[in-house]
């Protein structure tokens, strides 16, 4: 399996060591504007291949799949390259800024019969897998209520500059991941209401968002954001959930213990995530969900077996983070059943 990528920035090392850990992958060609960025990249896995035009990249090489680590708002054109040129494309989220362009990427390439794939890792989180098999083995009963938190105030904006200058920010980037994960665990959206704040005075966009989300199950989900928080103990970046249900509740705490708690008691599971030596400590958990993600993807690409987190599937996690931005700006709350 033959992979490009393009966009050679601070997150394109991390998933270029997360494609090395699976066998019978090679990335054979790197792509960025910025030649030096390429380069560098390309010398430091080995890499034969170093283009600064993503269409001279593909009409030259044969690849199997085109990994896109770009800034969001070039996503779309390099979606479409692909689906052009025939080529299976992953793409970082969010898949784009807004809603229709979303639309027209999973279209055309659906038009275009190329896979499309968004490589939306939170729910390949180790604690969070370990989270759901909880719920899916019936123990603590029907799931009536969900917290999903992800609170920080971890100076993101250092290693993603970009992300101080985008006018929708913490729902459009953690949000992506949090919503992704809610799905995951607790099925699809009915309706949605969302308050936001911009905290930080130095960044255009919100920093705070606070949603509360009925799911079609019935069961109630709050989703808090922010990085604005100044905690006693940042958890960054990990997600902290805890549901309850009818027979027991289950509780992700801060450095990955997963607390069952049933009417006969407490019980501790440690759902730690592997730990890669090329992982940058301070994203760890991160960083190994996205060899998970990629593993799920890659049997998609071979046909092994369906992928979770195709363009189609995305698309709905997509409608809720601009349903957020919806209900923020008017104060209503969003319907999103059907
Ligand atoms: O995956 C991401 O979107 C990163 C984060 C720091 C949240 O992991 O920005």
């Amino acid at each position: 399996m033959n992979i490009a990528i393009v966009g050679c920035g601070f997150w394109a090392t991390y998933q270029v060591a997360g494609w090395r850990e699976l066998p019978g992958v090679t990335v054979v060609a790197v792509c960025d504007a910025d030649a030096a960025k390429a380069r560098t990249l390309a010398e430091t896995f080995g890499v034969a291949g170093v283009y600064t035009d993503a269409r001279v990249m593909l009409d030259a090489e044969r690849i199997d799949a085109l990994d896109v680590i770009t800034s969001p708002n070039t996503h779309a054109g390099l979606v479409l390259l692909a689906a052009e040129h025939g080529v299976p494309v992953i793409t970082q989220k969010p898949m784009a800024n807004d809603l229709e362009t979303c639309r027209q990427m999973v279209d055309a390439c659906e038009r275009a019969d190329v896979p499309l794939f968004v490589h939306e890792n939170f729910r390949w989180q180790t604690p969070i897998r370990a989270l759901k098999a909880v719920l899916d083995s019936g123990e603590i009963g029907t799931p009536f209520k969900g917290r999903i938190y992800f609170c920080s105030g971890f100076p993101v904006f250092d290693n993603q500059p970009f992300l101080a200058e985008i006018e929708q920010f913490i729902i459009s980037d953690v949000g992506s991941h949090t919503f992704d994960m809610a799905r995951f665990l607790f099925g699809e959206p009915a309706r949605l209401f969302c308050r936001t704040q911009r905290i930080n005075p130095r960044i255009r966009g919100e920093d705070v968002a606070n949603t509360l989300i009925d799911m079609v199950s019935g069961l109630t989900c709050y989703v808090e954001m922010s990085y604005a928080s100044v905690l006693e103990s940042d958890a960054f970046p990990e997600t902290l959930i805890s549901v309850e249900g009818s027979a027991g509740s289950v509780e992700l705490r801060k450095g990955f213990d997963l607390r069952i708690t049933t009417r006969s008691g407490t019980r501790v599971e440690y759902a730690r995530p592997p730990l890669y030596a090329w992982a940058n400590p301070d994203y760890a958990v991160v960083h190994a969900s996205i060899v998970d993600c990629n593993r799920n993807i890659l049997s998609g690409l071979r046909h092994e077996g369906p992928a979770e987190t195709t363009g189609a599937d995305n698309l709905q996690t997509v409608r809720m983070v601009h349903a957020a931005y919806e209900s923020a700006r008017t104060g209503e709350v969003i319907l999103l059943k059907g």
